[in-house]
This record gives C-alpha cells, structure tokens and sequence, in this order.
C-alpha cells in the first residue's frame, strides 16, 4: 500500500534502524500542527509528534506533507505518535508567512514542481522567474503551467516568451474550462511521483487538482462563494493519490515575499549533513583527504547514504555556480543571478538527462 506512495528499496534501507526498533513507517498526507495524517499499511493514521520531535521542530521546523517518518501506533485506535522522520531527497520550502527567518517546508520528497500562473493580464515573467528559482532550489524538476488559456488572446505566443526566460523547463498551455492541455500535464506525473502545485493564490493550482482527481476536493473560489456547506472539499494541503498512480499536492498561494534564495533551500533539505560536516576537524574541509572528516566517516560507516551526499554536493556546485547569494543588492546583481540560474536550469536537465 504505501508502494503507491512512492516507497522503495532505498527507503526501506533508510529506515531499517527504525525498523529495529519496532516502528512502522508512513508517508504524511497532511501536514497539520497538532496531529499529521499518515499513510502507512495499517491504513491512515493521525499522529503526534513526540516529546522529543515537538522539541526539535521548534529549531529545525516541523514534518511536512511529503516526509517519510517512523511511528508508534496506538494499539486499536487510529492513532499513533511519529518518533522520526526520514532524511528528505527534496524539499519546496518558502520563508514562513510570519517571519522573515523562519523557513518552512511545504512538500518533501517531491520529484515534479508545477510553477502555476494565470494567461490573463496577470501574467508576469518577473514572477515565473522568481518562482522558478525558488522551484529550482527544491531539488525537484521545474515545470510551468500556464492556467486559463481560454483568456488569452494569443496563448501560443505568449508560451513562447515564457519559454525564452524558462531557459529549457517544459512550459504546458493549459485551459480546465476548455478542457485544453491537460493531457500534457499528465504526462509529467509519472506513477509513484510526486509532484507539488505552487503560485499565486486564483491561479487555478485546486482547479486543476480537482480535474485531475476527476471530483471536486479541493475547495476552489467559486465553490467556496457559491456554496459554503455540504461538500466534501477540503482548504488544507493533502497529497493525493491519482488515478494515473501519480501523487499530487496543492499549496496555499505563496507570495512572491515568501520565496527563497538556493542556499537557503538547500540548508533545509541537507541540514543533516550541514550538521554532520560541523564536526569535521577542519572548519574549511573540503570532505575528500582532509583527516578527520566526518562527512566521509559517515559514508564509509553507512549512516549517510552516498547518493544523498552526490545530489548534495552537486546541488551545491550548481548554485554556486548560479551565483545565488542572500543578499542581493543591486540590479545587477540580480540579473546575473538570474542568467545562472538559467544555466543552472540547463545543468539540471542534463544531468536528469544523464541519469536516464
Ligand atoms: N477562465 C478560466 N478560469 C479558471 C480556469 N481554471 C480555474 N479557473 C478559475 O479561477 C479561479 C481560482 O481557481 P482556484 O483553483 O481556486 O485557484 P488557486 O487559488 O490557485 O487554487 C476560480 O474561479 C476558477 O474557476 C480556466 O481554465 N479558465
Ligand atoms: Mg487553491
Ligand atoms: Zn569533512
């Protein structure tokens, strides 16, 4: 069961410690303060934190939908409390809407991310790039979505100037009221994906999401004028299991003041091995012959996976390289970080390419 929400062997491999220690694992469906819902293969549970992990998620923030996580069922109740969670392969975090330091993540573990904006005289090229750089920092693969087509006068050449700054992204045309497109969505949700909606709010991210699931269970804006009662749809954020095998998750609209800069996402993702890498005896190691590397006596014990370390440091060169700094000061600056972030766009389809 939870095979269709995307376990695999390297996660069984991640989790064998807690397997040890008699916990079962599952996927967070929905991410909520007090209890998350959880899928494992004893069905859906409501979890708390523990003690401990309400202790650490104060400092390093809290499970997210997405997380794979360790927990303790309560014997005959649908219950259970979430012990550990799984180091994440990607993560779309924003900036929490409260506070300029706090970041949040709003989906781990994605593969695809749907950057969704509205053909109407909205549409802004600014935007999508900023939303694409945050995308970026994810570690998933950017997609852009253009919603409403039916809208626009001249959507093919709108596409294609989108297609200029989106520096080889797949860049999809797409009308739910016209019924226009949405096969092209489909064909970047691949079974046992995961894939993340993220834009402004009234772009059409529940739209969609409802007409892929074919019913309505996201609450859109009309549904939430027109009739307030009765249906079952649902504002909170849940990864949902698509009848293509796929698994997709809406957002709340982020604002263009809560996206973040690549490092920063990275920091989120990988805290682990940022932590690791603070024990290493050389403040300045480079983790490849230095003595007393803690980084490569984790690899060689096991305890960090070279995999994860790969994407990391590759990740890493690539935002290097794009020039993503946190503070950006002039124009200029910004430019250029913009003109990386393009290449960087370019090396990430190469190396996905590569890895085919
Ligand atoms: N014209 C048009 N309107 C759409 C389309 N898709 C969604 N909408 C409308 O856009 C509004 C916002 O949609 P919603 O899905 O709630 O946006 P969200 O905030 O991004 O989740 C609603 O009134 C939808 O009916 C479309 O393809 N064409
Ligand atoms: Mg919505
Ligand atoms: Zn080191």
């Amino acid at each position: 069961m939870i095979e269709q929400y995307g376990w695999s062997d390297a996660l069984r491999l991640a989790f064998e410690p807690h397997a040890r220690a008699g916990y079962l694992p599952g996927r967070i469906i929905v991410q909520q303060r007090e209890a998350n819902l959880v899928v494992t293969d004893a069905g859906n549970l409501s979890a708390k934190l523990s003690g401990r992990l309400r202790h650490e998620a104060r400092e390093g923030g809290y499970p997210a939908a997405g997380d794979w996580v360790a927990l303790a069922a309560n014997a005959g109740e649908s219950t259970a409390t979430l012990h550990a969670v799984l180091p994440r392969r990607t993560a779309f975090v924003r900036r929490a809407a409260d506070s300029v330091k706090t970041l949040q993540v709003l989906a781990a573990n994605i593969d695809v991310v749907f950057v969704v904006t509205s053909m109407n005289a909205d549409l802004n090229p600014r935007r999508i790039e900023r939303f694409l750089a945050a995308a970026w920092q994810s570690g998933a693969r950017p997609v852009v979505v253009l919603t409403k087509a039916d809208l626009s006068e001249q959507p093919e050449d709108q596409a294609a100037e989108i297609a200029r700054l989106a520096a080889g992204c797949p860049v999809l045309v797409i009308s739910v009221r016209q019924g226009l497109g949405m096969d092209s969505l489909k064909a970047h949700i691949l079974p046992r994906e995961t894939c993340v909606l993220i834009g402004s709010s009234g772009v059409g991210k529940s739209t969609l999401v409802n007409s892929l699931l074919g019913e309505e269970r996201m609450a859109t804006k009309e549904i939430r004028e027109a009739d307030a009662r009765g249906r079952h749809t649902t504002s909170h954020r849940q990864l949902f299991l698509l009848p293509g095998g796929g698994l997709i998750l809406d957002t709340p609209g982020i604002r263009e003041v809560g996206l973040i800069d690549a490092d920063e996402g990275l920091s989120t993702v990988f805290d682990d091995i940022e932590r690791l890498a603070e024990n290493c005896r050389f403040s300045d190691c480079g983790h490849t012959t230095e003595p007393g590397c803690a980084v490569r006596a984790a690899l060689e014990a096991g305890t960090l996976d070279a995999d994860r370390w790969a994407h990391f440091q590759k990740l890493r060169q690539q935002t290097a390289a794009s020039g993503l700094t946190k503070d950006r000061v002039s124009q200029e600056a910004e430019r250029r970080r913009l003109a990386g972030l393009q290449r960087a766009y370019r090396a990430t389809k190469k190396v996905l390419r590569d890895s085919r």
